[in-house]
């Protein structure tokens, strides 16, 4: 297969035009099938390079649980605080934060209660995908 060579070295063209301001583009003179190609190929290899480079890419959602108490809800804006524990997956200190939410997952929620939850995080934003009173 003479095209693998190829392929890569175009491939790591993609990489370098994603990282740096694009100075010529050589990588575009190629048949759109392959092109096509190559940046399906491209996005996976940026995504697992983004990872060694930034361990915590503000662009990859990550799940996680945690457990705290409720210190406000302002259901119509879908914004809940919350007092919580450490999150060992996030390598998140214990701390007070507001989260997103839907406004009926967080209709039922009380100041002052003591909340499990399932959130996604993208850096420093999260968003609340399940929260259900302690137990
Ligand atoms: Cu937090």
């Amino acid at each position: 297969m003479k095209l693998m060579p190829f392929a890569s070295t175009l491939a790591i063209l993609l990489l370098a035009a994603c990282s740096q301001a694009p100075s010529n583009d050589d990588a575009t003179t190629h048949g759109s099938a392959a092109t096509a190609d190559n940046m399906a190929m491209s996005a996976t290899e940026h995504a697992q390079m983004a990872d060694r480079e930034k361990p915590a890419s503000p662009e990859r959602a990550k799940n996680a649980s945690a457990a705290g108490t409720v210190e406000s809800v302002d259901i119509a804006a879908g914004k809940i605080t919350i007092a919580h524990g450490p999150v060992e997956a996030l390598h998140w200190p214990a701390m007070t934060m507001g989260f997103t939410a839907s406004p009926e997952l967080i209709a039922p929620v009380e100041v002052g209660q003591k909340v499990q939850f399932d959130f996604e995080a993208r850096g420093m934003t999260a968003r609340i995908t399940r929260i259900a009173p302690a137990q």
